[in-house]
């Protein structure tokens, strides 16, 4: 076995657990927690800015989460894989968009939706972030007008990389039901067998 996925299944490590499975191959995890076990010495080896997810593939290590799955995806991945220079472009643009136009307000809605993190629960704070979301959600809908999947007709780390991001959506309190090409992928992405092997690590 050469590759490691490290950090908590409950974090952003889920987006790399996803990837392992649905690659099928062998791996080790190591559920580093992100508060205290990712800040120790051995850890910070791994990834110097003590957070999770990081993999180490024989020797070699990568640390951001989309990095992860695109290396993985690239080395591993068959059809989860971009075929071309153009489907790689695709994976790179819809894994930058998610983490920048996306996260980040989707992850305050949550915080505030639930109060994690230490954050002030409020549904008003929650609603102003999911309203900052809208713009981001409607061009993800208008991607998947009469499509299955992102790029290629087919499941890839394209789909899997903004999906795993959206899997806050309903902790977040997030409606989606109006996006209706968006919800309709998104429940085929949630579905996956591989998500619910992951989820249970
Ligand atoms: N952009 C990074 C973010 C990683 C990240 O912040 N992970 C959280 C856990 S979900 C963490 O390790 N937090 C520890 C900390 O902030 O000290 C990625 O996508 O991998």
């Amino acid at each position: 076995m050469t590759l490691t996925v490290y950090g908590q299944t409950q974090s952003r490590a889920q987006r790399a657990l996803w990837m392992a499975e649905e690659l099928g191959i062998d791996y080790q995890h190591v559920p580093t927690r992100f508060a205290d076990e990712a800040k120790l010495p051995d850890y910070l080896q791994v990834n110097p800015n003590g957070r999770i997810p990081a993999i180490d593939d024989d020797g070699f290590r990568v640390w951001e989460s989309m990095a992860i799955n695109l290396y993985l995806a690239k080395k591993y991945g068959g059809d989860l894989g971009p075929r071309d220079l153009q489907e790689d472009a695709m994976a790179t643009q819809w894994s930058f968009w998610v983490m920048t136009e996306v996260e980040k307000p989707l992850l305050q809605a949550l915080f505030h939706t639930t109060g994690m993190m230490g954050a002030e629960k409020s549904a008003e704070k929650a609603a102003a972030c999911l309203e900052e979301l809208q713009p981001a959600l409607r061009v993800l809908d208008s991607a998947l007008a009469g499509k299955d999947y992102l790029m290629g007709g087919r499941f890839t780390v394209a789909d899997l990389n903004v999906a795993s991001v959206l899997a806050w959506l309903s902790m977040a309190g997030a409606e989606i039901s109006d996006y209706h090409n968006l919800s309709a992928w998104f429940a085929r992405c949630m579905n996956r067998e591989a998500l619910a092997r992951a989820r249970a690590k």
